[in-house]
C-alpha cells in the first residue's frame, strides 16, 4: 500500500491516507503512519499546528488535566526533554509543546495549512476518497481519517440584532492571534461554562465594567494552579513509563484519587471532610470522592450541596450567589469546570451578573444588550456559548459514498458508531475518539494515542492481507450503539441539557455520545476485538468486480 504512490502531478497523486486536522491527534496520526510506510496527507484548516490549542486562545485558557499527564506519551525522549512550567497548563504553553512536537518530528512538510475540506466522497468502484477543499482542490487517498476534534465547530448563539453590534465581539474559540485588549472597556460576556470561566477572571481585571450574561450556572472546582515543582516533576520523569501505563488503565486516563467508597452510608462528617480534602487539593479529582457520585442522585445531591456552600461562603452578595448556584442538574452530569478564582470575581465592584434566566436576552441593538430588565451598553461582547460537540465539526463537511450514502443521513438520529471509530456504510473512515467512545469523558491525549495506534495497527494488518475496504459491520455496531446507551442510561449523565446529549444545538437529536463505561475497559475491548480478527468489522465484503481487479501493492 505504501507503494500506491501514481505518478503525476502532487494534486493527482493517489495517497494511502488523508489525514484532516493538526491537533493532537492528526500530529501523532502523521507522525505513526510516516513511521509504519504510509503515505500520509495532513490537512489543517488553521495556519499552524495546534488544533483546540490553536484556536482556543482566550484569556485565561489552560488545559483542565495537569499537564505531566495532558501530554504525549509515545516517545520517552520527548517527554523527558519537555519540561511543564504549571500544575495547569496554559494555552501558550500547550501550542509552545504542539509545535516542538511538530519540529522534532519533522511533520510540518506532510501538513497542508490553511485549507478547510468541504467534502469527502468515496468511490466505491475504486475504493478511493477524493477530499475537496474550500479552494476547490482535491485529494485523492485510500483511507480517509478524521482527526476534526470533539469539541471544534464554535456555537454562535441566535440572538436577534447579533448581526448588527457596533462593538467587537468575539468567539472564545475563534480568538484573534494578536489578543483583545479589554483595557477601560465596557464588556459583556455570554455563557458561563469552562471558556467563560475561566475568562471572566481575566476580563474583569481589564475591563472597566463587566457584565456575565448567564443562562445556566456551573459547578466549578478550584484549579489551585501552580508552579510546578522541580522534584515533582523529576519523580514524574523518573517513571514516566509506569504512570502512563497505569493512567490507561483507569476509567479516565487520569491518575485521580478513584474511591471505592460510596458516599451513601458515609457518616456526614466524613463526606464533609473528604470534599473539603479535595477541594483544597483542587481539580477534577473532587468528583472521584465517592464511587456513587454519578449514578446516586442523593450521593450526588450531597457532593452539589457542598459545592453551592463553597458559592455561598465566596459570594458576598447572596442574590448573585444564589444565581450562581446551579441547583437543576447533578453535579458533573454537565461537564465540571475547574476554575482560578471565578467565584471571587463576582466580588469585584467592576463585574455585575445577569440572570438570564430571570431576564432573557430579548435583542442586540447597536452597543447594547437589551434584556426583559434593560439596557446593557457595553463597547466588546465575548461569545463563550460552546460548541456543536462531538459530530459539528464531521458533519461540517460533506462525507458521502459514490452511491449516495451520506454521513448525515446514517447520523440522523444521532451518531452512530462502532468503537468510535468507524461507522457502518461508509469504507475506509476513520473517526479518532469519535462519538461512541470515551473521548471527552477522558483525557484526550491518552484517547487519541490508543486511537492512532490502533488504526495505524489497522491499517498495517488490511495491508498485510492485501485488502482494499473495511467498515463496521451493522450488527457490531448496533450492539455497540446499544451498549454504550445502555451504560449511559444508568448514570446521571442524561439527566443534564449539556452537549454531551447534544441538548445546546437546536434539533440535534437528544442522544449521549460518549462511551461511559471507562478508558480502561473500552481499550480491553478494542484489543480484544483485534485479536478476535477484527471481530465486528467487514474487511473486503461486498466489494465491487472493480475494486477486486485493482492490483494491491
Ligand atoms: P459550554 O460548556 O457549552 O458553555 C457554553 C455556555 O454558553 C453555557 O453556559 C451556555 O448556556 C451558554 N450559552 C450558549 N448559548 C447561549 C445563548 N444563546 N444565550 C446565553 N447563553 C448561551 O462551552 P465552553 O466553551 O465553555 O466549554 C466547552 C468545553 O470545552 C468544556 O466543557 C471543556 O471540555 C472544554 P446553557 O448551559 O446552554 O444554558
Amino acid at each position: 500500500m505504501a507503494n500506491a504512490t501514481a505518478p503525476g502531478t502532487d494534486q493527482n497523486r493517489l495517497r494511502d491516507v488523508i489525514v484532516v486536522g493538526a491537533g493532537f491527534a492528526g500530529l501523532y496520526l502523521l507522525h505513526r503512519l510516516r513511521g509504519a510506510g504510509f503515505d500520509t496527507q495532513v490537512i489543517e484548516a488553521g495556519s499552524d499546528v495546534g488544533g483546540t490549542w490553536y484556536w482556543n486562545r482566550y484569556p485565561g485558557a489552560r488545559c483542565d488535566v495537569e499537564s505531566l499527564e495532558y501530554s504525549y506519551s509515545f516517545s520517552e525522549d520527548l517527554q523527558q526533554e519537555w519540561s511543564w512550567r504549571e500544575r495547569f497548563a496554559t494555552q501558550p504553553e500547550i501550542l509552545a509543546y504542539l509545535q516542538h512536537v511538530a519540529e522534532r518530528f519533522d511533520l510540518r512538510r506532510g501538513i497542508r495549512f490553511n485549507t478547510r475540506v468541504t467534502s469527502a466522497v468515496f468511490d466505491e468502484a475504486s475504493a478511493i476518497w477524493t477530499v475537496t477543499t474550500e479552494a476547490g482542490d482535491s485529494l485523492k487517498a485510500r483511507f480517509c481519517i478524521m482527526a476534526t476534534g470533539s469539541i471544534s465547530a464554535p456555537r454562535l448563539p441566535d440572538i436577534p440584532g447579533i448581526g448588527d453590534f457596533r462593538g467587537e465581539m468575539h468567539h472564545t474559540s475563534r480568538w484573534p492571534k494578536e489578543g483583545v485588549d479589554f483595557t477601560g472597556k465596557r464588556v459583556a460576556v455570554i455563557g458561563t461554562g469552562s471558556s467563560g470561566i475561566q475568562a471572566i477572571p481575566c476580563i474583569a481585571e481589564a475591563a472597566s465594567q463587566l457584565t456575565v450574561f448567564q443562562r445556566t450556572p456551573a459547578f466549578s472546582v478550584p484549579a489551585r494552579n501552580a508552579p510546578l515543582a522541580a522534584d515533582l516533576v523529576a519523580q514524574w520523569k523518573a517513571d514516566y513509563p509506569a504512570k502512563r501505563a497505569a493512567a490507561r488503565n483507569t476509567r479516565s486516563g487520569v491518575l485521580h484519587e478513584y474511591s471505592s467508597t460510596p458516599a451513601i452510608g458515609t457518616p456526614a462528617p466524613v463526606r464533609t471532610a473528604e470534599f473539603e480534602r479535595r477541594w483544597v487539593k483542587g481539580g477534577t479529582n473532587f468528583l472521584y470522592a465517592y464511587n456513587d457520585l454519578g449514578k446516586n442522585e442523593e450521593a450526588n445531591a450531597v457532593a452539589a450541596d457542598f459545592v453551592r456552600a463553597k458559592i455561598a461562603e465566596t459570594v458576598t452578595d447572596p442574590r448573585t450567589a444564589r444565581s450562581l448556584m446551579p441547583t437543576d442538574y447533578p453535579i458533573g452530569a454537565k461537564r465540571i469546570c475547574v476554575d482560578s478564582n471565578y467565584f471571587a470575581t463576582y466580588n469585584r465592584p467592576n463585574v455585575s451578573l445577569v440572570d438570564l434566566r430571570e431576564t432573557p436576552i430579548t435583542r442586540i441593538t447597536g452597543n447594547a444588550i437589551e434584556t426583559a430588565s434593560g439596557r446593557h451598553e457595553i463597547d466588546m461582547m465575548v461569545l463563550a456559548t460552546g460548541f456543536d460537540a462531538m459530530t459539528g465539526a464531521l458533519l461540517a463537511i460533506d462525507i458521502r459514498t459514490s452511491g449516495g450514502t451520506t454521513l448525515k443521513d446514517l447520523w440522523q438520529g444521532g451518531p452512530r458508531t462502532y468503537l468510535g471509530l468507524m461507522t457502518a456504510g461508509i469504507p475506509n473512515l476513520f473517526l479518532v475518539t469519535g462519538p461512541g467512545s470515551p473521548s471527552v469523558l477522558s483525557n484526550m491525549v491518552v484517547s487519541i494515542e490508543h486511537d492512532v495506534a490502533w488504526i495505524t495497527a489497522c491499517l498495517t494488518e488490511l495491508q498485510a492481507r492485501g485488502a482494499q475496504t473495511m467498515q463496521a459491520d451493522p450488527d457490531a455496531q448496533d450492539s455497540w450503539v446499544a451498549h454504550v446507551n445502555e451504560l449511559a442510561s444508568g448514570t446521571l449523565y442524561p439527566r443534564a441539557s449539556s452537549w454531551y446529549v447534544g441538548a445546546n444545538v437546536p434539533g440535534k437529536p437528544r442522544v449521549f455520545m460518549p462511551y461511559i463505561g471507562g478508558v480502561d475497559a473500552y481499550q480491553r475491548t478494542c484489543r480484544e476485538i483485534v485479536d478476535a480478527g477484527y471481530r465486528g468489522f467487514l474487511i473486503d465484503a461486498a466489494r465491487s468486480p472493480a475494486a477486486n481487479a485493482r492490483a494491491v501493492s
